[in-house]
């Protein structure tokens, strides 16, 4: 299909997904859920440190909001506030420098760096993702 407003939502569901699957095995190795493994470890943290340098901001194109397509949960608030939106993404960005990194050396490594990202995630979620 060549519709740029579905190839743009497709693309950045795809990319949260992303986020999300590399946030879920840091979140197991923190929680016990899955045995800790330095170089799974490393290498989420390293894959999300990679995304969030995305320029993610092209793929909020107009008329993709929530209520203006059928799958959206992004909240019109973004198209409002661009500023204040790649500011919540550039928090992503410093939060995420060095995450591949930091995770290594044991489990007990895992918990913080999961929340410092974590935060992030929600900080931009509570304004901009549908509640
Ligand atoms: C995740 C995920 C989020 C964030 C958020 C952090 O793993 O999918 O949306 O972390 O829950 O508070």
């Amino acid at each position: 299909h060549a519709d740029a407003a579905e190839d743009a939502l497709e693309a950045r569901h795809g990319y949260m997904k992303m986020l999300a699957l590399n946030m879920g095995t840091l979140s197991g190795m923190a929680k016990g859920e899955i045995a800790y493994d330095e170089a799974a470890a490393s290498k989420a943290g390293s894959n999300i440190e990679a995304l969030s340098g995305y320029a993610v901001a092209d793929l909020f194109i107009e008329g993709t909001a929530m209520g203006e397509v059928d799958d959206s949960e992004a909240l019109p608030a973004i198209w409002e506030n661009p500023d204040q939106f790649a500011q919540k993404f550039a928090a992503l960005s410093e939060a995420a420098a060095g995450a591949g990194e930091a995770v290594k050396g044991g489990q007990e490594n895992v918990a913080p760096a999961l929340q410092k990202l974590g935060g992030t995630c929600k900080d931009c979620h509570d304004d901009f993702r549908k509640k």
